[in-house]
């Protein structure tokens, strides 16, 4: 058996021998569902703005318009994308456990679409939107030609998502703390591991005991965190994985 056979079947057995498990995804995982990530090779999405920049309330008061513009131009993008076989891996990994969180960095909803329950969305969704001075929930955009639109109480509507200097969700952040300490197996899929705090969420894993076993097609800042690293695309590595579980779960 190949070494990567040989590591497959080694997280498999990790799995085998979960109760609590957490999974944490980045924008990788969303790759194969045709949505850019923020490191990709210059694309249509990125090279024309800088995230750091824009995804800030500096970028958005500095530009209301624009960075409104760029997030209708995502979310356009985002809707018309699939979950892909990795999405629905993880979805059918879920009932196998006790305890199992999904953790995720991306705002494109598709874990929701592939059918996983337990989600927390660390950054928000692209979907949602929120009043800007004082976050009245907006479940539907105002009938309003202004860009951005404003909220009934004349303040800017801006998306419902984490923006860099922002604070997380704080139950998002209680939820996956809770999860991370208590976790035996996480998995950690597509993610460079550079933005914080979620970067730092498998080493409090580990320091509590859990196992990390990190899918990339590429090595990252949390490599080193890895027990066991698993090179290749989440779209093809997590479905032979959850296959490995599943058969050895049968035997
Ligand atoms: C906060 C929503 C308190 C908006 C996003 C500690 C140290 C240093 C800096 C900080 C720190 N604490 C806080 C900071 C500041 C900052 C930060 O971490 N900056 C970084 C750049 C150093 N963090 C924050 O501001 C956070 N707030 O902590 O508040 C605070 C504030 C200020 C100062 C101190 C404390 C808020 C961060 C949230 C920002 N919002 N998104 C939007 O999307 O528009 S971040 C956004 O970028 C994503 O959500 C995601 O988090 C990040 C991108 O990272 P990845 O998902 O990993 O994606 P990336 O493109 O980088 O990598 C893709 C990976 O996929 C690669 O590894 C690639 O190999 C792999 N891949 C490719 N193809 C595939 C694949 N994998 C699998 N399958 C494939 N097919």
């Amino acid at each position: 058996m190949s070494d990567t056979g040989r590591d497959l079947e080694r997280a498999a057995g990790f799995l085998q021998e979960a109760r609590s498990v957490v999974v944490s995804t980045g924008a990788g995982m969303s790759k194969e569902s045709g949505i850019p990530t923020f490191r990709d090779a210059p694309n249509a999405l990125w090279e024309k703005f800088d995230p750091a920049k824009l995804a800030s309330e500096e970028g958005f008061l500095a530009d209301p318009p624009l960075v409104w513009q760029w997030y209708e131009e995502r979310r356009r993008m985002i809707s018309t994308a699939e979950p892909n076989p990795g999405h629905r891996a993880i979805a059918r990994l879920e009932p196998h456990f006790e305890n199992f969180t999904l953790v995720t960095q991306n705002i494109d909803d598709l874990h929701r679409k592939a059918g996983s329950r337990n989600i927390v969305e660390m950054h928000g969704n692209i979907f949602r939107y929120k009043c800007f001075n004082l976050h009245h929930p907006i479940d539907t955009l105002p009938q309003d030609e202004r860009v951005p639109p404003r909220c009934r109480c004349g303040s800017l509507i801006r998306p419902d998502v984490v923006w860099f200097g922002e604070l997380l969700p704080e139950q998002a952040v209680e939820r996956a703390y809770t999860a991370l300490r208590k976790c035996d197996v996480m998995l950690v899929v597509g993610t460079s591991g550079v933005v914080y705090p979620v970067a730092g969420f498998p080493e409090v894993a580990r320091a509590h005991g859990a196992r990390i076993v990190e899918i990339n097609p590429e090595s990252t800042a949390i490599t080193r965190v890895a027990h066991i690293f698993l090179e290749g695309p989440a779209g093809g590595v997590l479905p032979e994985l959850v296959d490995a579980f599943l058969k050895r779960k049968a035997a």
